[in-house]
Protein backbone atom coordinates (compact mmCIF):
# COMPACT_ATOMS: atom_id res chain seq x y z
CA UNK A 1 0.00 0.00 0.00
CA UNK A 2 1.37 3.78 -0.08
CA UNK A 3 0.23 7.04 0.47
CA UNK A 4 0.13 9.56 -2.62
CA UNK A 5 0.51 12.98 -1.50
CA UNK A 6 -2.50 15.60 -3.42
CA UNK A 7 -0.40 18.78 -4.21
CA UNK A 8 -3.95 20.19 -5.90
CA UNK A 9 -7.76 20.05 -5.28
CA UNK A 10 -8.28 20.15 -8.75
CA UNK A 11 -12.30 20.04 -9.21
CA UNK A 12 -13.05 21.53 -6.11
CA UNK A 13 -15.09 24.10 -8.66
CA UNK A 14 -17.57 21.72 -8.25
CA UNK A 15 -20.38 19.89 -6.36
CA UNK A 16 -21.40 16.62 -7.67
CA UNK A 17 -24.42 17.72 -9.74
CA UNK A 18 -27.91 15.80 -10.63
CA UNK A 19 -26.31 12.55 -11.11
CA UNK A 20 -22.30 12.67 -9.50
CA UNK A 21 -19.43 14.28 -11.23
CA UNK A 22 -19.57 14.95 -15.26
CA UNK A 23 -16.44 16.96 -16.89
CA UNK A 24 -14.35 16.16 -19.74
CA UNK A 25 -12.74 12.77 -20.04
CA UNK A 26 -9.14 14.75 -20.41
CA UNK A 27 -9.97 16.71 -17.00
CA UNK A 28 -10.55 13.24 -15.08
CA UNK A 29 -7.77 11.99 -16.97
CA UNK A 30 -5.33 14.45 -15.11
CA UNK A 31 -2.48 13.55 -12.18
CA UNK A 32 -4.84 12.47 -9.12
CA UNK A 33 -8.00 14.04 -10.23
CA UNK A 34 -10.39 10.63 -10.28
CA UNK A 35 -8.21 9.84 -7.25
CA UNK A 36 -9.06 12.75 -5.08
CA UNK A 37 -13.22 12.03 -6.19
CA UNK A 38 -12.70 8.50 -5.44
CA UNK A 39 -10.83 9.14 -1.84
CA UNK A 40 -12.96 12.17 -1.12
CA UNK A 41 -16.17 9.53 -1.49
CA UNK A 42 -14.92 6.30 0.52
CA UNK A 43 -14.28 9.39 3.51
CA UNK A 44 -17.85 10.78 3.13
CA UNK A 45 -19.00 7.14 3.90
CA UNK A 46 -16.86 6.71 6.24
CA UNK A 47 -14.41 4.25 4.39
CA UNK A 48 -14.47 1.00 2.78
CA UNK A 49 -12.82 -0.71 5.47
CA UNK A 50 -14.49 -4.22 5.52
CA UNK A 51 -16.96 -3.22 2.96
CA UNK A 52 -18.58 -4.17 -0.17
CA UNK A 53 -18.79 -2.48 -3.69
CA UNK A 54 -19.89 -2.87 -6.94
CA UNK A 55 -18.17 -1.38 -9.94
CA UNK A 56 -18.80 -0.70 -13.60
CA UNK A 57 -19.47 1.49 -16.17
CA UNK A 58 -20.87 2.17 -19.53
CA UNK A 59 -17.80 1.89 -21.40
CA UNK A 60 -17.12 4.56 -22.59
CA UNK A 61 -13.14 6.14 -23.09
CA UNK A 62 -10.91 5.98 -19.75
CA UNK A 63 -14.01 3.49 -18.11
CA UNK A 64 -11.46 0.25 -17.81
CA UNK A 65 -8.52 2.36 -16.42
CA UNK A 66 -10.31 4.29 -13.77
CA UNK A 67 -11.69 0.74 -12.95
CA UNK A 68 -8.23 -0.11 -12.28
CA UNK A 69 -7.63 2.80 -10.47
CA UNK A 70 -10.41 2.44 -8.29
CA UNK A 71 -9.48 -1.23 -7.85
CA UNK A 72 -6.26 -0.17 -6.13
CA UNK A 73 -7.83 2.31 -3.92
CA UNK A 74 -10.36 0.23 -2.33
CA UNK A 75 -7.84 -2.53 -1.56
CA UNK A 76 -5.50 -0.07 -0.20
CA UNK A 77 -8.61 1.54 1.89
CA UNK A 78 -9.37 -2.33 3.50
CA UNK A 79 -12.50 -3.18 1.21
CA UNK A 80 -13.44 -6.76 1.28
CA UNK A 81 -15.08 -7.24 -1.66
CA UNK A 82 -15.53 -5.87 -5.05
CA UNK A 83 -18.57 -7.20 -7.89
CA UNK A 84 -17.47 -5.69 -10.99
CA UNK A 85 -18.82 -6.29 -14.27
CA UNK A 86 -17.25 -8.38 -17.25
CA UNK A 87 -15.17 -5.72 -19.21
CA UNK A 88 -15.80 -3.17 -16.77
CA UNK A 89 -19.58 -2.99 -17.81
CA UNK A 90 -22.71 -1.94 -16.31
CA UNK A 91 -25.69 -0.68 -16.96
CA UNK A 92 -26.84 2.11 -14.32
CA UNK A 93 -30.08 0.03 -13.59
CA UNK A 94 -28.13 -3.47 -13.37
CA UNK A 95 -26.09 -1.89 -11.15
CA UNK A 96 -28.41 -0.29 -9.02
CA UNK A 97 -29.80 -3.98 -9.00
CA UNK A 98 -26.25 -5.58 -8.26
CA UNK A 99 -26.07 -3.63 -5.46
CA UNK A 100 -29.76 -4.81 -3.69
CA UNK A 101 -29.65 -8.51 -4.73
CA UNK A 102 -26.22 -8.84 -3.71
CA UNK A 103 -27.00 -6.72 -0.39
CA UNK A 104 -23.14 -4.76 -1.16
CA UNK A 105 -22.65 -1.72 0.90
CA UNK A 106 -22.83 0.93 -2.19
CA UNK A 107 -21.54 0.98 -5.53
CA UNK A 108 -18.92 3.27 -8.19
CA UNK A 109 -20.75 4.20 -11.41
CA UNK A 110 -18.54 5.45 -14.21
CA UNK A 111 -20.59 7.09 -16.84
CA UNK A 112 -21.35 10.47 -18.48
CA UNK A 113 -25.17 9.19 -19.50
CA UNK A 114 -26.05 10.29 -22.72
CA UNK A 115 -23.19 12.97 -23.12
CA UNK A 116 -21.09 11.89 -25.62
CA UNK A 117 -17.55 9.97 -25.07
CA UNK A 118 -14.11 9.51 -25.96
CA UNK A 119 -11.40 11.02 -24.97
CA UNK A 120 -12.35 14.47 -26.29
CA UNK A 121 -15.50 14.15 -25.00
CA UNK A 122 -17.08 13.45 -21.78
CA UNK A 123 -16.70 11.33 -18.58
CA UNK A 124 -18.56 11.17 -15.36
CA UNK A 125 -18.41 8.97 -12.15
CA UNK A 126 -21.09 8.70 -8.98
CA UNK A 127 -21.28 6.76 -6.08
CA UNK A 128 -24.48 4.73 -5.37
CA UNK A 129 -25.36 3.62 -1.59
CA UNK A 130 -27.20 0.73 -0.22
CA UNK A 131 -30.03 0.88 -1.58
CA UNK A 132 -29.11 1.19 -5.15
CA UNK A 133 -29.98 4.58 -5.54
CA UNK A 134 -28.01 7.98 -6.58
CA UNK A 135 -25.79 9.27 -3.16
CA UNK A 136 -28.40 11.73 -1.29
CA UNK A 137 -27.82 15.13 -1.27
CA UNK A 138 -26.35 14.87 2.12
CA UNK A 139 -23.62 12.78 0.59
CA UNK A 140 -22.64 14.20 -2.33
CA UNK A 141 -22.36 17.19 -0.53
CA UNK A 142 -19.58 15.97 2.05
CA UNK A 143 -18.31 14.71 -0.95
CA UNK A 144 -17.52 17.88 -2.34
CA UNK A 145 -16.27 19.44 0.77
CA UNK A 146 -13.89 16.54 1.51
CA UNK A 147 -12.20 17.53 -1.95
CA UNK A 148 -11.77 20.71 -1.01
CA UNK A 149 -9.31 19.90 1.75
CA UNK A 150 -8.31 16.39 1.13
CA UNK A 151 -4.41 16.44 0.94
CA UNK A 152 -3.79 12.72 0.33
CA UNK A 153 -5.04 9.48 -0.85
CA UNK A 154 -4.32 5.85 -0.65
CA UNK A 155 -3.99 3.07 -3.20
CA UNK A 156 -2.12 -0.25 -3.45
CA UNK A 157 1.24 -1.48 -6.04
CA UNK A 158 -0.75 -4.54 -8.06
CA UNK A 159 -0.70 -5.21 -11.71
CA UNK A 160 -4.03 -4.50 -13.47
CA UNK A 161 -6.51 -6.60 -12.75
CA UNK A 162 -8.19 -9.08 -15.35
CA UNK A 163 -11.54 -7.62 -16.05
CA UNK A 164 -12.21 -10.21 -18.73
CA UNK A 165 -12.75 -13.14 -17.11
CA UNK A 166 -15.94 -14.89 -15.19
CA UNK A 167 -15.21 -15.83 -11.50
CA UNK A 168 -13.22 -14.79 -8.71
CA UNK A 169 -9.65 -13.54 -7.53
CA UNK A 170 -8.34 -12.92 -4.71
CA UNK A 171 -6.27 -10.06 -3.74
CA UNK A 172 -4.14 -9.73 -0.50
CA UNK A 173 -7.80 -9.49 1.54
CA UNK A 174 -9.95 -8.53 -0.94
CA UNK A 175 -11.92 -10.33 -2.94
CA UNK A 176 -12.92 -9.43 -6.68
CA UNK A 177 -15.64 -11.57 -8.18
CA UNK A 178 -15.98 -10.40 -11.97
CA UNK A 179 -19.78 -11.35 -13.06
CA UNK A 180 -22.20 -11.45 -15.68
CA UNK A 181 -23.52 -7.85 -16.43
CA UNK A 182 -26.61 -9.21 -17.75
CA UNK A 183 -28.07 -12.29 -15.95
CA UNK A 184 -28.85 -11.20 -12.52
CA UNK A 185 -30.89 -8.30 -14.48
CA UNK A 186 -32.81 -10.46 -17.24
CA UNK A 187 -33.70 -12.60 -13.95
CA UNK A 188 -35.21 -9.60 -12.16
CA UNK A 189 -36.87 -8.57 -15.74
CA UNK A 190 -38.64 -12.10 -15.56
CA UNK A 191 -40.22 -11.80 -12.08
CA UNK A 192 -41.29 -8.73 -13.36
CA UNK A 193 -43.04 -9.14 -16.66
CA UNK A 194 -45.12 -11.95 -18.33
CA UNK A 195 -42.39 -13.15 -20.89
CA UNK A 196 -45.05 -15.45 -22.18
CA UNK A 197 -46.99 -12.88 -23.61
CA UNK A 198 -44.56 -10.53 -24.95
CA UNK A 199 -42.94 -13.68 -26.34
CA UNK A 200 -46.46 -14.69 -28.06
CA UNK A 201 -46.67 -11.16 -29.48
CA UNK A 202 -43.52 -11.41 -31.35
CA UNK A 203 -44.61 -14.88 -32.30
CA UNK A 204 -47.57 -13.75 -33.98
CA UNK A 205 -45.19 -11.15 -35.73
CA UNK A 206 -45.68 -8.00 -33.56
CA UNK A 207 -42.05 -5.98 -35.08
CA UNK A 208 -39.45 -3.62 -33.38
CA UNK A 209 -36.85 -2.05 -33.29
CA UNK A 210 -34.76 -1.36 -30.40
CA UNK A 211 -31.24 1.09 -30.69
CA UNK A 212 -28.98 0.90 -28.66
CA UNK A 213 -26.94 3.69 -29.71
CA UNK A 214 -23.86 2.05 -29.47
CA UNK A 215 -23.93 2.07 -25.74
CA UNK A 216 -24.19 -0.12 -22.84
CA UNK A 217 -28.03 -1.72 -23.34
CA UNK A 218 -26.69 -3.46 -26.62
CA UNK A 219 -25.99 -6.51 -24.72
CA UNK A 220 -28.92 -6.51 -22.37
CA UNK A 221 -31.38 -5.62 -25.01
CA UNK A 222 -30.17 -8.47 -27.52
CA UNK A 223 -29.99 -10.88 -25.06
CA UNK A 224 -33.75 -10.03 -23.66
CA UNK A 225 -35.56 -9.24 -26.40
CA UNK A 226 -33.77 -11.60 -29.36
CA UNK A 227 -32.60 -14.45 -27.30
CA UNK A 228 -34.90 -14.52 -24.43
CA UNK A 229 -38.05 -13.01 -25.94
CA UNK A 230 -37.90 -13.95 -29.39
CA UNK A 231 -37.60 -10.96 -31.44
CA UNK A 232 -36.27 -11.58 -34.69
CA UNK A 233 -32.37 -11.69 -35.09
CA UNK A 234 -31.12 -7.66 -35.86
CA UNK A 235 -34.16 -5.92 -34.02
CA UNK A 236 -31.58 -4.16 -31.44
CA UNK A 237 -28.90 -2.59 -33.74
CA UNK A 238 -25.82 -0.49 -32.73
CA UNK A 239 -25.71 -3.25 -30.34
CA UNK A 240 -22.22 -3.82 -29.29
CA UNK A 241 -20.90 -1.04 -27.08
CA UNK A 242 -17.92 1.25 -28.05
CA UNK A 243 -15.61 3.90 -26.50
CA UNK A 244 -17.13 6.70 -28.03
CA UNK A 245 -20.69 5.27 -29.08
CA UNK A 246 -19.88 4.97 -32.70
CA UNK A 247 -18.64 8.82 -32.29
CA UNK A 248 -22.69 9.81 -32.00
CA UNK A 249 -24.31 11.22 -28.43
CA UNK A 250 -26.25 8.38 -27.03
CA UNK A 251 -29.06 10.60 -25.82
CA UNK A 252 -32.34 8.66 -26.91
CA UNK A 253 -35.01 11.95 -28.21
CA UNK A 254 -36.04 12.45 -31.59
CA UNK A 255 -32.83 14.61 -32.32
CA UNK A 256 -29.89 12.21 -31.17
CA UNK A 257 -32.33 8.92 -32.50
CA UNK A 258 -33.25 10.68 -35.65
CA UNK A 259 -32.66 7.69 -37.83
CA UNK A 260 -35.11 5.62 -35.24
CA UNK A 261 -37.27 8.27 -35.54
CA UNK A 262 -37.67 8.37 -38.91
CA UNK A 263 -37.64 5.06 -39.57
CA UNK A 264 -40.99 4.92 -37.24
CA UNK A 265 -42.72 7.85 -39.20
CA UNK A 266 -41.95 5.69 -42.97
CA UNK A 267 -43.97 3.11 -43.97
CA UNK A 268 -41.19 1.30 -43.27
CA UNK A 269 -42.12 1.54 -39.36
CA UNK A 270 -41.92 -1.49 -37.43
CA UNK A 271 -44.69 -1.77 -34.81
CA UNK A 272 -42.60 -0.09 -31.69
CA UNK A 273 -39.38 1.53 -31.72
CA UNK A 274 -37.00 2.38 -28.26
CA UNK A 275 -33.86 3.62 -27.71
CA UNK A 276 -31.99 3.76 -24.60
CA UNK A 277 -28.88 6.29 -23.54
CA UNK A 278 -25.29 6.03 -22.80
CA UNK A 279 -25.70 4.04 -19.18
CA UNK A 280 -29.20 2.42 -20.30
CA UNK A 281 -31.17 4.28 -17.72
CA UNK A 282 -33.07 6.28 -20.18
CA UNK A 283 -35.72 5.35 -22.82
CA UNK A 284 -37.16 6.73 -26.10
CA UNK A 285 -40.87 4.84 -27.43
CA UNK A 286 -42.39 5.23 -30.22
CA UNK A 287 -44.92 2.88 -31.97
CA UNK A 288 -45.72 3.38 -35.64
CA UNK A 289 -46.23 7.03 -36.99
CA UNK A 290 -46.53 8.14 -32.85
CA UNK A 291 -43.78 9.72 -31.03
CA UNK A 292 -44.45 9.04 -26.84
CA UNK A 293 -43.48 11.92 -25.19
CA UNK A 294 -41.76 10.72 -22.20
CA UNK A 295 -44.11 12.84 -19.64
CA UNK A 296 -47.45 11.27 -21.47
CA UNK A 297 -45.25 7.60 -21.08
CA UNK A 298 -44.85 7.76 -17.35
CA UNK A 299 -48.86 8.80 -17.42
CA UNK A 300 -49.50 5.56 -19.77
CA UNK A 301 -47.13 3.03 -17.49
CA UNK A 302 -49.04 4.22 -14.65
CA UNK A 303 -52.42 3.95 -15.92
CA UNK A 304 -51.88 0.40 -17.26
CA UNK A 305 -49.14 -0.89 -14.62
CA UNK A 306 -51.83 -3.29 -13.08
CA UNK A 307 -52.13 -5.01 -16.12
CA UNK A 308 -48.58 -6.03 -15.50
CA UNK A 309 -47.33 -9.79 -13.38
CA UNK A 310 -45.50 -7.73 -10.69
CA UNK A 311 -48.13 -4.32 -10.35
CA UNK A 312 -51.26 -6.02 -10.87
CA UNK A 313 -52.38 -4.99 -7.22
CA UNK A 314 -52.11 -1.74 -8.04
CA UNK A 315 -49.60 1.29 -7.58
CA UNK A 316 -49.11 2.26 -4.15
CA UNK A 317 -48.47 6.53 -5.48
CA UNK A 318 -47.05 8.37 -8.44
CA UNK A 319 -43.98 10.61 -8.64
CA UNK A 320 -42.48 13.08 -11.22
CA UNK A 321 -40.16 15.63 -11.16
CA UNK A 322 -41.81 19.29 -11.00
CA UNK A 323 -40.30 20.48 -14.53
CA UNK A 324 -42.30 16.83 -15.83
CA UNK A 325 -45.99 17.66 -17.12
CA UNK A 326 -48.97 17.00 -15.19
CA UNK A 327 -49.92 14.14 -17.12
CA UNK A 328 -49.09 11.46 -14.49
CA UNK A 329 -50.64 13.94 -11.81
CA UNK A 330 -54.14 13.21 -14.03
CA UNK A 331 -53.84 9.32 -13.48
CA UNK A 332 -52.81 9.58 -9.88
CA UNK A 333 -55.71 11.54 -9.15
CA UNK A 334 -58.08 8.79 -11.20
CA UNK A 335 -56.41 6.22 -9.24
CA UNK A 336 -56.85 7.60 -6.02
CA UNK A 337 -53.45 7.78 -5.00
CA UNK A 338 -50.83 10.38 -4.08
CA UNK A 339 -48.87 12.16 -6.60
CA UNK A 340 -45.43 13.55 -5.62
CA UNK A 341 -43.43 16.31 -7.20
CA UNK A 342 -40.22 16.28 -6.80
CA UNK A 343 -36.90 18.09 -7.09
CA UNK A 344 -35.06 17.21 -10.67
CA UNK A 345 -32.22 13.99 -10.03
CA UNK A 346 -33.80 10.76 -9.63
CA UNK A 347 -31.96 10.69 -5.69
CA UNK A 348 -35.01 12.28 -5.09
CA UNK A 349 -37.26 9.33 -5.63
CA UNK A 350 -35.31 7.08 -3.29
CA UNK A 351 -36.89 8.03 0.00
CA UNK A 352 -40.27 7.71 -1.55
CA UNK A 353 -39.46 4.07 -3.21
CA UNK A 354 -38.29 2.76 0.19
CA UNK A 355 -40.93 4.35 1.99
CA UNK A 356 -43.48 1.96 -0.17
CA UNK A 357 -45.00 5.58 -1.14
CA UNK A 358 -44.48 5.48 -4.63
CA UNK A 359 -43.80 2.59 -7.56
CA UNK A 360 -43.36 4.54 -10.27
CA UNK A 361 -41.73 7.60 -11.45
CA UNK A 362 -40.34 9.77 -13.90
CA UNK A 363 -38.60 12.34 -15.20
CA UNK A 364 -39.44 14.24 -18.49
CA UNK A 365 -35.71 13.35 -19.63
CA UNK A 366 -36.82 10.21 -20.66
CA UNK A 367 -36.51 8.33 -17.65
CA UNK A 368 -39.04 6.15 -16.33
CA UNK A 369 -38.63 3.19 -13.09
CA UNK A 370 -40.57 1.87 -10.75
CA UNK A 371 -39.19 0.16 -6.94
CA UNK A 372 -37.97 -2.40 -8.32
CA UNK A 373 -34.34 -0.71 -8.80
CA UNK A 374 -33.47 2.77 -7.51
CA UNK A 375 -32.54 4.20 -10.72
CA UNK A 376 -34.28 4.98 -14.33
CA UNK A 377 -34.45 2.09 -16.29
CA UNK A 378 -34.48 2.25 -19.54
CA UNK A 379 -34.79 -1.57 -21.16
CA UNK A 380 -37.87 -1.96 -17.80
CA UNK A 381 -39.99 1.01 -19.87
CA UNK A 382 -39.40 -0.74 -23.01
CA UNK A 383 -40.48 -4.13 -21.53
CA UNK A 384 -43.85 -2.46 -19.65
CA UNK A 385 -44.82 -0.92 -22.52
CA UNK A 386 -44.99 -4.55 -24.70
CA UNK A 387 -46.08 -6.21 -22.08
CA UNK A 388 -48.98 -3.50 -21.90
CA UNK A 389 -49.29 -3.57 -25.99
CA UNK A 390 -49.54 -7.64 -25.28
CA UNK A 391 -52.55 -7.73 -22.94
CA UNK A 392 -54.18 -4.66 -24.68
CA UNK A 393 -53.81 -5.68 -28.20
CA UNK A 394 -53.89 -2.46 -29.71
CA UNK A 395 -50.79 -0.23 -30.87
CA UNK A 396 -48.70 2.70 -29.31
CA UNK A 397 -51.16 4.67 -31.36
CA UNK A 398 -54.32 3.76 -30.10
CA UNK A 399 -53.05 3.17 -26.21
CA UNK A 400 -51.85 7.12 -26.54
CA UNK A 401 -55.35 8.60 -28.01
CA UNK A 402 -56.78 6.57 -25.82
CA UNK A 403 -55.54 8.04 -23.30
CA UNK A 404 -55.68 11.95 -23.96
CA UNK A 405 -59.38 10.80 -25.02
CA UNK A 406 -59.84 9.92 -21.63
CA UNK A 407 -57.33 12.13 -18.94
CA UNK A 408 -56.90 15.29 -21.51
CA UNK A 409 -53.60 15.99 -23.46
CA UNK A 410 -50.91 17.93 -21.90
CA UNK A 411 -48.67 19.43 -24.22
CA UNK A 412 -45.30 19.31 -24.10
CA UNK A 413 -41.90 20.26 -25.27
CA UNK A 414 -38.04 21.25 -23.47
CA UNK A 415 -35.89 23.57 -25.15
CA UNK A 416 -32.29 23.42 -24.80
CA UNK A 417 -29.61 26.73 -24.46
CA UNK A 418 -26.42 25.00 -24.51
CA UNK A 419 -22.77 26.23 -23.53
CA UNK A 420 -24.38 29.52 -22.44
CA UNK A 421 -21.81 31.80 -20.76
CA UNK A 422 -21.99 30.70 -17.05
CA UNK A 423 -22.46 34.71 -15.76
CA UNK A 424 -25.30 35.13 -17.86
CA UNK A 425 -27.12 32.13 -17.10
CA UNK A 426 -26.68 33.24 -13.44
CA UNK A 427 -27.60 36.83 -13.93
CA UNK A 428 -30.86 35.48 -15.99
CA UNK A 429 -32.06 33.31 -12.80
CA UNK A 430 -30.92 35.69 -10.60
CA UNK A 431 -33.04 38.38 -12.39
CA UNK A 432 -36.23 36.40 -12.80
CA UNK A 433 -36.02 35.15 -9.09
CA UNK A 434 -36.09 38.45 -8.17
CA UNK A 435 -39.60 39.71 -10.10
CA UNK A 436 -41.35 36.71 -9.37
CA UNK A 437 -43.37 37.87 -6.90
CA UNK A 438 -44.48 40.75 -8.95
CA UNK A 439 -45.57 38.44 -12.21
CA UNK A 440 -48.87 37.16 -10.05
CA UNK A 441 -52.03 38.46 -12.11
CA UNK A 442 -50.16 39.77 -15.00
CA UNK A 443 -51.87 39.62 -17.97
CA UNK A 444 -50.74 37.78 -21.20
CA UNK A 445 -53.09 37.78 -24.11
CA UNK A 446 -56.41 36.68 -23.10
CA UNK A 447 -55.00 34.64 -20.23
CA UNK A 448 -52.90 35.54 -17.29
CA UNK A 449 -50.61 35.00 -14.69
CA UNK A 450 -51.38 32.54 -12.06
CA UNK A 451 -48.69 32.57 -9.59
CA UNK A 452 -44.62 32.64 -10.18
CA UNK A 453 -42.42 30.03 -8.05
CA UNK A 454 -38.78 29.69 -7.33
CA UNK A 455 -39.75 25.61 -6.21
CA UNK A 456 -38.06 23.93 -3.13
CA UNK A 457 -39.03 20.48 -1.75
CA UNK A 458 -39.37 19.36 1.75
CA UNK A 459 -38.53 15.55 1.64
CA UNK A 460 -41.79 13.85 3.27
CA UNK A 461 -39.56 10.68 4.62
CA UNK A 462 -36.59 12.52 6.09
CA UNK A 463 -37.70 16.20 6.09
CA UNK A 464 -34.36 17.61 4.30
CA UNK A 465 -34.57 20.97 2.26
CA UNK A 466 -33.94 21.00 -1.12
CA UNK A 467 -34.11 25.09 -1.97
CA UNK A 468 -33.73 26.82 -5.59
CA UNK A 469 -35.00 23.50 -7.71
CA UNK A 470 -36.26 25.89 -10.45
CA UNK A 471 -38.49 28.80 -11.39
CA UNK A 472 -42.35 27.94 -12.23
CA UNK A 473 -44.47 30.63 -14.16
CA UNK A 474 -48.26 29.10 -14.07
CA UNK A 475 -50.88 30.57 -16.42
CA UNK A 476 -54.32 30.56 -15.37
CA UNK A 477 -55.24 28.48 -18.81
CA UNK A 478 -53.28 25.53 -17.89
CA UNK A 479 -50.05 26.28 -19.32
CA UNK A 480 -46.98 26.48 -17.51
CA UNK A 481 -43.54 27.66 -18.24
CA UNK A 482 -40.39 26.61 -16.22
CA UNK A 483 -36.95 27.17 -15.83
CA UNK A 484 -33.44 25.64 -14.37
CA UNK A 485 -30.10 25.50 -15.23
CA UNK A 486 -29.19 21.91 -15.80
CA UNK A 487 -27.02 20.41 -13.21
CA UNK A 488 -25.03 17.83 -16.08
CA UNK A 489 -23.73 19.84 -18.54
CA UNK A 490 -19.94 19.99 -18.55
CA UNK A 491 -19.34 23.48 -21.56
CA UNK A 492 -20.67 26.97 -20.02
CA UNK A 493 -24.41 26.46 -18.56
CA UNK A 494 -27.14 25.44 -20.10
CA UNK A 495 -30.34 26.62 -19.66
CA UNK A 496 -33.48 24.46 -20.02
CA UNK A 497 -36.54 25.69 -20.39
CA UNK A 498 -40.36 23.73 -19.99
CA UNK A 499 -43.20 24.54 -21.82
CA UNK A 500 -46.33 23.16 -20.98
CA UNK A 501 -50.05 23.39 -21.64
CA UNK A 502 -53.17 21.08 -21.17
CA UNK A 503 -55.74 20.59 -23.18
CA UNK A 504 -59.07 18.94 -22.43
CA UNK A 505 -61.41 19.69 -25.02
CA UNK A 506 -61.46 16.51 -26.79
CA UNK A 507 -61.38 17.92 -30.47
CA UNK A 508 -57.88 19.50 -29.57
CA UNK A 509 -55.96 16.75 -28.33
CA UNK A 510 -54.27 16.26 -31.85
CA UNK A 511 -52.94 19.55 -32.45
CA UNK A 512 -49.13 20.07 -33.65
CA UNK A 513 -47.34 20.73 -30.00
CA UNK A 514 -45.07 23.34 -31.00
CA UNK A 515 -47.82 25.22 -32.69
CA UNK A 516 -49.56 24.65 -29.05
CA UNK A 517 -46.51 25.31 -27.23
CA UNK A 518 -45.18 28.44 -29.04
CA UNK A 519 -47.33 31.54 -27.36
CA UNK A 520 -46.65 29.77 -23.70
CA UNK A 521 -42.18 30.36 -24.95
CA UNK A 522 -43.03 34.00 -26.46
CA UNK A 523 -44.46 35.28 -23.17
CA UNK A 524 -41.32 33.56 -21.02
CA UNK A 525 -39.02 35.21 -23.52
CA UNK A 526 -40.60 38.92 -22.98
CA UNK A 527 -40.92 38.37 -19.14
CA UNK A 528 -38.05 37.77 -18.60
CA UNK A 529 -35.96 39.50 -21.59
CA UNK A 530 -34.41 36.63 -22.27
CA UNK A 531 -32.33 37.41 -25.10
CA UNK A 532 -31.16 40.93 -23.88
CA UNK A 533 -29.46 38.75 -20.81
CA UNK A 534 -28.31 35.36 -22.25
CA UNK A 535 -27.81 36.46 -25.75
CA UNK A 536 -29.89 33.70 -27.56
CA UNK A 537 -32.94 33.88 -29.66
CA UNK A 538 -33.25 29.92 -30.36
CA UNK A 539 -33.05 26.87 -28.53
CA UNK A 540 -30.10 24.56 -29.22
CA UNK A 541 -32.27 21.37 -29.19
CA UNK A 542 -35.92 21.07 -29.17
CA UNK A 543 -37.34 17.82 -27.16
C1 LIG B 1 -30.62 15.84 -16.69
C2 LIG B 1 -32.12 15.65 -16.70
C3 LIG B 1 -32.57 15.00 -15.41
C4 LIG B 1 -31.79 13.70 -15.19
C5 LIG B 1 -30.29 13.95 -15.26
C6 LIG B 1 -29.50 12.67 -15.20
O1 LIG B 1 -30.27 16.71 -15.63
O2 LIG B 1 -32.79 16.86 -16.90
O3 LIG B 1 -33.94 14.78 -15.47
O4 LIG B 1 -32.11 13.14 -13.94
O5 LIG B 1 -29.97 14.60 -16.48
O6 LIG B 1 -29.86 11.81 -16.23
P1 LIG B 1 -29.97 18.26 -15.86
O7 LIG B 1 -29.55 18.76 -14.50
O8 LIG B 1 -28.90 18.35 -16.89
O9 LIG B 1 -31.23 18.86 -16.35
V1 LIG B 1 -28.83 10.63 -16.78
O10 LIG B 1 -29.52 9.67 -17.89
O11 LIG B 1 -27.52 11.28 -16.56
O12 LIG B 1 -28.35 9.75 -15.48
CO1 LIG C 1 -28.36 8.03 -18.28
Amino acid sequence: MKTIAITTTPFADQKPGTSGLRKKTKVFMQENYLENFVQSTFDAIGGVKDKVLVLGGDGRYFNKQAIQTIVKMALASGASKLIIGQNGLLSTPAASNIIRTYNADGGIILSASHNPGGIENDFGIKFNGKNGGPASETITGAIFERTKIITEYLTSDIQDIDLDTIGTQQISAMQIEIINPVEDYCLLMQKLFDFNAIKALFENGFTIRFDAMHAVTGPYAKRILEDVLGAKEGSVINAVPSEDFGQGHPDPNPVWAKPLFDLMMSDKAPDFGAASDGDGDRNMILGRGIYVAPSDSLAVLAANAHLVPHYKNGISGVARSMPTSRAADRVAHKLGVSLYETPTGWKFFGNLLDDGRITICGEESAGTGSSHVREKDGLWAVLLWLNILAMRKQSVAEILNEHWLSFGRDYYSRYDFEAVPKEKAALFVERLKSKLGDLGGMPIGNTFIENATDFSYKDPVDGSESLSQGCVINFNNGARAVTRLSGTGTEGATIRLYLEQYADNLSDVKRDVQQVLTPIAEAFYQLTDFSSITGRTAPDVIT
